[in-house]
């Protein structure tokens, strides 16, 4: 009895532990399809979610960059006039030129007519004939237009005769030059930024607008960025102008440094000029009020040269007779040697030694003991090197007793 009922309680137990063992397999099967489902569902989850996070972050990065409202303005009854400085470079032609092509895509309407106030130099004409542009119309008055752009300068000096006594209505200012004697009637819309052209301020609207950038105007730009920081050369170069320098050159299919080297050769070409054409040739004009409220007129011209002894002895005695004859108080005339970057003054007039030492943070020594040539160590800007030494030297002198 005691046997047998301990054969049936083995067995029972036997039988329950067989129940229990298989309960617990069971429960492992159902923990372990409960935990694939939870990975699985949660992969699914992570796959479904992460192009949401991205497409919000995607959102995010688009709502960064604002693209800023482009509303028509203006109207195809009025004219406007384009232009830059006299003596006009290739910063100003192109620039004219840009501007009424940015101008339209950013909604004016008006009759927008590229203009230039004086003839092209080499480099200029090489330029337009390479990217096959139309020369901009030459002007020597705004009669005929209802309002105007300036490009390339803000000053009277340098801007149309009758601009002043026109009081024509200025749209618009694009320029990399210091601010300089404008009296604005109203208020202008003035786009000025220290960078090495003006065609730099302009690209750099085309990108903020996300507009579109045409070959012959890519070209534009990058010739102006060349022509004005001497194939990235001089003092005013920024890393913008060289950045812009190279998307313009690719959207323009040109090999920059060959075809910039091609312009420099161009602008130095002065041979046919004469001495007081070459005066004019790369020139500008500057009125300062000196300590004593005495009103100064001076000018400020330039050239390039790849043979600096060659040059001078060819021009030196031309130029200085021809600089002489203008009589004013002050006129520097200086060549940029494109090939050490250093540059060589004439200078003449009254004010003379003023501008000698003005110029003695560039040593301003006499060159090869000629004594009427300044050597210019490193000076390759007239805006950033000389200009503003000049009127900061006037300013502060009573130079007229
Ligand atoms: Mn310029």
């Amino acid at each position: 009895m005691n046997i047998e009922n301990n054969i049936a309680i083995k067995l029972k137990l036997t039988e329950e532990n067989e129940k229990n063992s298989m309960c617990n397999t069971k429960k492992y099967i159902m923990i372990i399809l409960i935990v694939t489902a939870i990975i699985v569902g949660a992969g699914i989850a992570c796959a479904i979610s992460i192009p949401l996070v991205k497409k919000k972050y995607d959102k995010d990065e688009n709502e960064y960059k604002f693209t800023p409202e482009i509303i028509p303005y203006g109207s195809n009854l009025k004219t406007t006039y384009i232009f830059g400085h006299k003596n006009p470079d290739t910063d100003t032609i192109s620039s004219s030129i840009v501007i009424a092509d940015l101008e339209k895509k950013l909604g004016n309407q008006n009759q927008l007519i590229p203009c230039r106030l004086g003839e092209l130099n080499k480099e200029s004409k090489l330029v337009l004939e390479t990217f096959n542009v139309e020369t901009p119309k030459l002007i020597s008055s705004v009669s005929g237009a209802d309002s105007v752009i300036l490009t390339d300068h803000n000053g009277y000096e340098q801007s149309i005769s009758d601009l002043e006594s026109s009081q024509i209505t200025i749209d618009k200012v694009y320029d990399h030059h210091a601010i300089s004697g404008f009296k604005y009637p109203s208020p202008v819309n003035v786009n000025i930024k220290p960078y090495g052209s003006t065609c730099s301020v302009l690209y750099e609207i085309y990108k903020i607008y996300n507009l579109e950038i045409p070959k012959h105007i890519a070209g534009l730009i990058a010739s102006a960025i060349i022509s004005d920081t001497i194939l990235l050369h001089s003092s005013i170069t920024t890393e913008l102008d060289k950045k812009f320098l190279k998307e313009a050159s690719e959207i323009a299919g040109i090999d920059y440094i060959k075809y910039g080297e091609k312009m420099l050769r161009a602008y130095s070409d002065v041979s046919d000029l004469s001495d007081s054409e070459l005066l004019n040739y790369d020139s500008k004009e500057y009125t300062e009020n000196d300590n004593c409220g005495n009103s100064i007129y001076y000018i400020i011209s330039t050239a390039s040269t790849y043979d600096v002894d060659e040059f001078l002895s060819e021009r030196k005695n031309g130029l200085k007779t021809a600089i002489q004859s203008k009589g004013l108080k002050l006129f520097i005339f200086y060549i940029l040697d494109i090939v050490n970057y250093n540059s060589y003054a004439l200078i003449e007039g009254d004010l003379k030694e003023l501008a000698k030492n003005a110029l003695k943070t560039y040593e301003c020594t006499e060159y090869n003991n000629q004594n009427d040539v300044y050597f210019l160590k490193q000076v390759t800007s007239r805006k950033k090197d000389i200009a503003p030494k000049i009127k900061e030297a006037i300013n502060t002198n009573c130079v007229i007793s």
